[in-house]
């Protein structure tokens, strides 16, 4: 069962949450222990708001702690963060760093910072790194040797931009609320409940491109709300092997501005503003897509760039990604290169009078397996990406799926390809997100 995370408030979690602090202090180094005396005189006060004490447990066990530091500058510190032996590999940290920062996030604070080992606490710098966090200058004084200070920004402008302009994505954890995510969730359901399959089946892959990309079903769904069937969702004989709700793909490829709910979720200020932060001055949402990566058949998405897809003079598609469940290694979670978006466009897909095919630009390789950086992420989680990055997902063979979805969008002000396979007219054209 996954971890769930609460902020200790009461008596009896702070009991808890002593507990955990004592066995962390017990399991560092004796030269690293620190003195816990002051806290543990009262803890409720020690870490009464604005700094704050949060507490994970599995399966109703005790399974972690980390703590909230609040300082004079906007920072919130991250200290304490330790998980219980037995639960290693769980998703513990994770799970509390997430709401560590959700809680930051709340308060209004500019950034967390944080300070570790890089080169002996290895697991945990990878974590800090797939959460967004980046090496900063030290936020204070350490009482340790090889201290690497790390941060990550909450107030997005200039330093969002720097790292999506130096890596070709952001990891921003905690943007879309849990009541946001429950009801893209279950719109979606509703889409899938009422898709007759008997109308129309079309089933997505990325592999062979030719055949499936020149699909009628799939050519015309850029300005309509289609379902999509995995590639392996049928059987031999022709029969769906999983309930249809476990057999579709995807969702697109116009739901942004079709259905009320997915309308209404991908337009607003927020979005606008931290897409033009990124330089899409005039921002147009072209494509929209709920990804379901199914459990046990979910199919691989493979090596790509989107602006394969979306390709505009200069390229400026610009890929909006959110997490609305947890995505792992085990259930198919995106793959990228970092800095990948240096290199060049190697395909692009067209459709014109000779029918659609997918052109080979450029004969620079797709990463190798110790180039990929693996984006392990909660439910909640936006990953921007930029249009030239390089990046994939694996299949889904586990028990558990794997909801995303995704925004595509253009700068208005680039030459949008007429040989796009996705075109908008004057009837129905591309709309900003505001
Ligand atoms: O969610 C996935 O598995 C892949 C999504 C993707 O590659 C995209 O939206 O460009």
């Amino acid at each position: 069962m996954a971890a769930t995370v609460v902020r200790a408030q009461g008596s009896e979690e702070f009991r808890r949450f002593g507990a955990l602090l004592v066995e962390y202090n017990d399991d560092l180094p004796a030269d690293l222990r620190h003195d816990l005396a002051p806290a543990l005189r009262d803890l409720a006060a020690y870490y009464a708001d604005p700094s704050a004490a949060f507490v994970a447990r599995v399966d109703g066990e005790p399974a972690g702690c980390v703590v909230m530091e609040h300082l004079d500058d906007g920072s919130a510190v991250v200290k304490r963060l330790y998980t219980r032996h037995a639960f290693r590999g769980r998703g513990v940290a994770r799970a509390l760093m997430v709401a560590l920062i959700e809680r930051a996030r709340e308060l209004g604070c500019r950034r967390v910072v944080l300070d570790t080992d890089r080169e002996q606490l290895v697991a945990a710098y990878r974590l800090y790194q797939s959460l967004g966090f980046t090496e900063c200058e030290p936020y204070g004084e350490v009482d340790y040797r090889h201290a690497t200070f790390m941060e990550l920004r909450l107030d997005g402008g200039a330093s969002l931009r720097s790292r999506f302009e130096r890596d070709g994505f952001l990891v921003v954890p905690g943007f879309v609320s849990a009541a946001a995510i429950a009801a893209l969730r279950m719109r979606a359901a509703e889409i899938v409940d009422a898709f007759d399959p008997s109308v129309a089946a079309g089933i997505f892959t990325t592999r062979d491109e030719s055949s499936t990309k020149s699909d009628e079903y799939f050519l015309t769904s850029g300005t309509t709300v289609r379902c999509f069937f995995e590639e392996e969702a049928f059987d031999a004989s022709g029969a769906l092997r999983q309930p249809k709700e476990l057999s579709i793909n995807k969702v697109g490829h116009a739901m942004h501005d079709l259905d009320p709910v997915f309308e209404r979720f991908s337009h607003g200020p927020r979005f606008d503003a931290l897409v033009r932060g990124l330089g899409l001055a005039e921002p147009l949402i072209y494509q929209s897509m709920y990804i379901f990566k199914q459990p046990r058949i979910g199919g691989e998405v493979r090596w790509h760039q989107d602006a394969t897809y979306f390709d505009t003079e200069p390229s400026t598609v610009t890929t909006l990604w959110f997490a609305l469940e947890h995505a792992d290694r085990s259930n198919g979670c995106l793959w990228v290169e970092r800095g990948g978006h240096r290199t060049p466009l190697r395909e692009r897909f067209v459709v014109d009078d000779g029918g659609s095919r997918l052109e080979r630009l450029d004969d620079t390789p797709w990463p190798s397996e110790a180039e990929a950086e693996a984006i392990e992420v909660e439910a909640g989680t936006l990953v921007v990406f930029h249009g030239l990055l390089p990046h994939y997902s694996a299949p889904n063979r586990s028990a558990t799926s794997r909801h995303a979805y995704t925004l595509h969008a253009v700068d208005g002000r680039a030459l949008y390809s007429p040989r796009n396979w996705l075109q908008r007219d004057a009837a129905f054209p591309a709309r900003g997100f505001v």
